[in-house]
């Protein structure tokens, strides 16, 4: 229930926001403030002001869901408006995140009073918006310029001592001081004649040089983005127009940002991280085990990661190798990954210690009799999982979850390997386990509902996206990269080059090209599961075949340098390419771009397409979540669902049609439900 309380302290009317859980500024809320101040300034014996929160959240900002609908009166930059307009002053006190709106509410307060735990930033970029509400046109006369320009530009929050370091709050207090201290200043700038609003003055001329430097470097590292071009713009505009104009200016840039794809897409990707986290409905809410003690089944990349994932968060973590050499190497890889973490300078030298401390290596699997939580890493294959679990089942204790860190083996032909298929499931991490948000949660025919909850709740305390989904050959991600590679291998022997389908891809918005991004990977893991399910690809089995694994070898796609990692074009890999084309008899011609982007992309929605019938995936933005955290599909496009939808449906529809009557492949033909939203106009994400 939103709700705004007044409190009156002397002569100080106190305005606590209260609409859990983050104070998002939606209308109820924006119209509640306004009537407190209103009440205050009518008030004869209220002399100031005072914004604070009843939650440990100042606020979130602008409610987002609302940018949907249709705007509603009183609008932020209204309730703003009335706030300048008061005769008396106001006084944010601020005890936790502040952010986008939230921040432009206190920025148009005449003080701001924080705690050390306080986080205030302007991150609308990251949603593909500037701040729309002064913040573009206050920041910038409130501390220097260039610093501001910086601060909405990465979106990234200041704390407490850093705001007032800056400029961007007056003062610190203590927690249990800060409504005290807010009062007080209330009180003392109540017994100035005028307000010393920032509105009233203008940017520092003498911060111009600096400012432009700051604009070119962002240009440069942002090109293309149109967010950041207007944030820039609109921070110029303070120097050069007067406050009214400058306000107009940052409304315009807003709302032309509101409504591009750019935005929406990031909108959704804020939204569908959010709710993948939540179980799918047949589940309801079982009982969750409390995992206490973790075990993980081999030290290799993926193990280590794994355990030092866990580590990180806490847990003690027992780590089973086959020999003591083995577990030696495993213990070694840990300990010198976590020093480069140090020296990097992301953990420090006493985290490294306990993180290390928390991993014990073994050979016995009767080790893991206490562990609550097992999580097999072992070689990605069917009868060696199977013996582990096995094994496993002899061991653990009744109640313990058995998890595998498969990334596409059948988690039923596991679980019936021994004990009960109630307890198994799969825990898909993804490289490197330690960094990496995303884990697919596969729930097996037999999983329970509690092992599943369980699952997810320990995925989110090591700060992990768990995206739970249904057991399939590659599960969500590797089914739809499956798709992406067979197009990727027909392109290439029809005639588009490595370097012609990542140039592509980067247009598109990827950071990698898929041919990069297959050398990185070592081309030798998809040439494995091709094998081990029938499948070919001629051009990438035939550079497997010639040892060019990618990075690992040197070679793959493309050649490498002798720092191992930058790509060179190798005449080798055309005359191996148009080899296999002729081979195969193909006649091999110029693809362009477009359908480049196409023949990779349009697949992958079908497929998606395919997994939401089947009831693989619960929702489309779990499709999304899962496209953008693992495989680097462009955050700013939303993932491959919603860029069906910013696309439209009937054109998804059409060209899937063209594309399967121009290559003669069938499988591209469009899925039931494509057709079915291009005919019903419904989207499968709201927007
Ligand atoms: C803006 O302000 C524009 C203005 O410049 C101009 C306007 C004219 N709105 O993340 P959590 C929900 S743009 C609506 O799990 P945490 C969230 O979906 C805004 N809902 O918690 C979730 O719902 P559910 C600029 C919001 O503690 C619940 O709250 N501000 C909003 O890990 C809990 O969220 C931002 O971009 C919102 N603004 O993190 C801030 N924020 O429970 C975006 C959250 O149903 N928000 N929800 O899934 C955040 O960064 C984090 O949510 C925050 C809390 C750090 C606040």
């Amino acid at each position: 229930m939103v709700s705004v309380e007044i409190e009156r302290r002397d002569e100080v009317s106190i305005i606590w926001m209260d609409n859990p859980p983050v104070n998002a500024l939606g209308a109820a809320l924006r119209a509640a403030i306004l009537h407190a101040v209103e009440a205050a300034v009518q008030d004869e014996a209220v002399i100031g002001m005072v914004l604070a929160s009843r939650h440990a959240i100042f606020s979130a900002g602008a409610d987002i869901k609302e940018f949907n609908q249709t705007p509603v009166s009183p609008s932020l930059r209204e309730l703003i408006d009335a706030m300048d307009a008061s005769p008396k002053p106001i006084v944010a006190a601020i005890n936790g995140v502040c952010f986008g709106g939230g921040l432009e509410l206190a920025l148009a307060c005449d003080a701001r009073i924080v705690t050390s735990t306080a986080r205030l930033a302007l991150p609308e970029v990251k949603l593909g918006l500037l701040p729309g509400a002064g913040g573009t046109q206050r920041l910038p006369r409130l501390m220097n310029p260039a610093d501001a320009l910086k601060l909405m530009a990465t979106g990234a929050p200041a704390t407490g001592d850093q705001a007032v370091t800056s400029g961007l709050a007056d003062a610190l207090a203590a927690a249990e001081r800060l409504l005290a201290e807010a009062t007080a200043k209330a009180s003392l700038l109540a017994k100035r004649t005028v307000r010393q609003r920032l509105r009233d003055t203008a940017a520092d001329q003498g911060t111009r040089d600096a400012f432009e430097k700051a604009a070119a470097t962002l240009l440069k590292a942002h090109p293309g983005e149109p967010q950041i071009e207007a944030l820039i713009e609109a921070v110029r505009g303070s120097y050069e127009v007067p406050f009214d104009e400058g306000m107009r200016q940052e409304r315009r840039s807003f709302e032309r940002l509101l409504v591009d794809d750019r935005s929406k897409s990031l909108r959704h990707a804020f939204f569908a991280e959010r709710e993948s986290g939540q179980l799918p409905g047949d589940i309801g809410s079982p009982d969750v085990i409390d995992v206490k003690t973790v075990g993980v089944i081999g030290g290799g990349t993926m193990g280590s990661g794994i355990a030092m994932a866990f580590a990180a968060n806490g847990f003690p973590v027992t780590l089973i190798e086959t020999d003591e050499p083995s577990a030696q190497r495993a213990y070694d890889r840990i300990a010198s990954s976590l020093s480069n973490s140090v020296r990097r300078g992301s953990l420090s030298e006493t985290a490294r210690s306990e993180n290390l401390a928390r991993i014990k290596t073994a050979v016995d699997y009767a080790e893991l009799s206490a562990a609550d939580l097992v999580i097999e890493a072992a070689f990605e294959e069917m009868d060696v999982k199977r013996q582990i679990f096995g094994r496993l089942a002899d061991v653990v204790k009744p109640s313990a979850i058995l998890a595998t860190n498969t990334s596409y083996l059948d988690v039923d032909a596991i679980a019936e390997a021994g004990g009960d298929a109630g307890r198994v499931i799969g825990m898909h991490f993804f490289s490197p386990a330690n960094i990496m948000k995303l884990v697919e949660v596969v729930r097996g025919r037999k999983t329970s509902a509690s092992t599943i909850a369980t699952v997810v709740k320990v995925a989110q305390k090591l700060g992990k996206l768990p995206v739970v989904v249904g057991n399939c050959h590659g599960f969500v991600g590797n089914r739809i990269l499956a798709r992406r590679s067979e197009q990727l291998d027909r392109l290439l022997l029809e005639g588009a080059t490595p370097e012609d389908v990542d140039r592509a891809f980067t247009a598109f918005g990827s950071k990698l090209g898929p041919c990069t991004m297959g050398d990185l990977a070592g081309l030798d893991i998809s040439w494995r599961m091709r094998r081990a399910t029938g499948r070919t690809a001629p051009v990438a089995d035939a550079l497997v075949e010639a040892g060019r694994l990618g990075q690992k070898t040197g070679r793959g796609y493309y050649r490498y340098a002798e720092d191992g990692r930058t790509p060179i074009s190798d005449l080798e890999v055309t005359t191996l390419i148009e080899a296999v084309s002729k081979k195969q008899g193909v006649k091999r011609r110029t693809i362009d771009q477009e359908e480049i982007i196409d023949r990779l992309i349009l697949p992958m929605i079908n497929e998606g397409a395919r997994i939401i019938e089947e009831g693989v995936a619960a929702r489309p933005g779990d499709i999304d979540v899962i496209w953008i955290h693992g495989y680097g599909f462009p955050r700013w496009r939303g993932g491959p669902m919603f860029y069906a939808q910013t696309r439209g449906y009937p054109n998804v529809v059409a060209r899937l049609k063209e594309l399967a009557t121009l290559t003669g492949d069938e499988s591209l033909r469009p899925e039931p439900l494509l057709e079915h939203l291009a005919t019903d106009g419904k989207s499968v994400a709201p927007q």
